[in-house]
């Protein structure tokens, strides 16, 4: 055989075992369940985005448009099937998003025949990434995501960036309304649509920062109030999750996908972020907020919820769990979606009921040594009662 039809039937074949390998899930701690492999990884884009198919034209059957990454993406059901907008990178390192769905939401997905052609602002972004979706009571879906652009008031500097959020809204995930962005009074990534109204507005998770990386005095996940989402302004934000010393969140936070709502309250993913000597570390935890008062925490289990484990700590950017999607079915079960390092996305898989227990029942961050001891001492006291008889 020719190394043309040698090479095209391999990669061919590589990828049909590769996406539709069954995916089993590992007992865990009993708050979530991980699976034994990541559900999209760069290698599951589909050939005919990498490879030119033509004889004449790529007769070695080589790769022309390199993919480095899948990874924080957003989630909806939609039409009946588990759905992720995942946020794909180039060898160029321009990322995109890009439509990839599953029967069953931990195996077997398949990314939709061409990415998101997501239109531009007067002012273009260079860079687009991290989607959350949001199925919002106006009708509309909204895709919120961080628009990156050059900081041209450093000119000689070109890894001088700055961040804001970009809004769209589509009603079939394919075509796409871009509205223009979100007029805050700093930058902002991690901004997140609440799916419903709030005193007959539009509410945000935003997340203030004084610069591209650093939050600055950007106080944790806040929350402001939107008159008109095709012309967007938060002009009076609050923090309603602080950063705090000592913490998994003492460097910066920011909201995962829309909460989940509860008969309990809303129910929160988000990450958080601390420094350590092999850079930031970032981590995923839960909180929770009223029900009536959306921006008033009322749950705020100590410590993370998931971390990076194995083969999660390695990748492009070591250390990071961050998830920007998941879905509640109407069973319960919920489908946590994240990314390790930078690389490449996995599924977790819980219920309501459990995410719920375990906020409302996991001790918080006390905020020093002293209390953790004295917290854990309560439990082991309780327990020896109950093993001893
Ligand atoms: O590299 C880790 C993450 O860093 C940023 O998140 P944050 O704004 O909270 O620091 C984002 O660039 C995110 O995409 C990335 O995963």
């Amino acid at each position: 055989m020719d190394i043309f039809n040698h090479r095209k039937n391999l990669i061919i074949s590589r990828y049909e075992t590769l996406v539709t390998r069954p995916n089993t899930p590992i007992e865990g701690n009993g708050v979530y369940e991980r699976y034994v492999n990541p559900v999209i990884t760069a290698e599951m884009v589909p050939p005919y985005w990498k490879y030119d198919f033509n004889p004449e034209t790529n007769p070695y059957f080589m790769e022309r448009i390199g993919c480095n990454a899948t990874l924080n993406s957003g989630a909806i059901k939609w039409n009946g099937k588990y759905v992720l907008m995942v946020r794909v990178e180039g060898s160029d390192r321009k990322s995109f998003f890009a439509v990839a769905e599953s029967p069953n939401g931990i195996d077997n997905f398949r990314f939709w025949p061409h990415p998101v052609t997501m239109p531009d602002t007067d002012d273009p972004a260079v860079n687009v990434y991290d989607m959350r979706l949001t199925q919002h009571e106006d009708g509309w879906v909204y895709g919120l995501f961080c628009v990156e652009r050059h900081d041209d008031s450093k000119p000689g500097d070109l890894s001088a960036a700055t961040a804001a959020c970009g809004i769209a809204r589509t009603r079939d995930l394919v075509n796409w309304e871009r509205l223009p962005d979100l007029k805050s009074k700093s930058q902002q990534r991690n901004v997140v649509l609440h799916p419903e109204f709030v005193n007959g507005k539009y509410a945000l998770y935003t997340r203030p920062q004084d610069g591209f990386i650093d939050t600055g005095s950007g106080g944790g996940i806040g929350w402001g109030l939107v008159d008109d989402i095709t012309n967007a302004e938060v002009k009076d934000e609050i923090i309603i999750d602080k950063r705090y010393y000592h913490t998994i969140k003492e460097v910066k936070n920011g909201e995962g996908p829309h909460p989940i709502k509860t008969s309990r309250g809303w129910l929160h993913l988000a990450h958080g972020v601390r420094g350590c000597a092999s850079g930031l570390r970032y981590v995923l935890y839960l909180y929770m907020t009223s029900l009536e008062e959306p921006w008033k925490k009322i749950a705020s289990p100590g410590g993370y919820f998931m971390a990076p484990v194995g083969e999660e700590y390695i990748g492009d950017v070591m250390n990071v769990l961050f998830a920007n999607g998941w879905i509640a079915d109407e069973d319960g079960k919920v489908f946590i979606y994240y990314a390790s390092s930078d690389t490449r996305m996995h599924v977790a898989t819980s219920t309501v009921d459990r995410l719920v227990d375990y906020c409302l029942n996991t001790p918080q961050d006390g905020l020093s040594t002293s209390e953790s001891v004295k917290t854990l001492n309560e439990l082991i006291d309780r327990n020896l009662l109950i093993i001893d008889k």
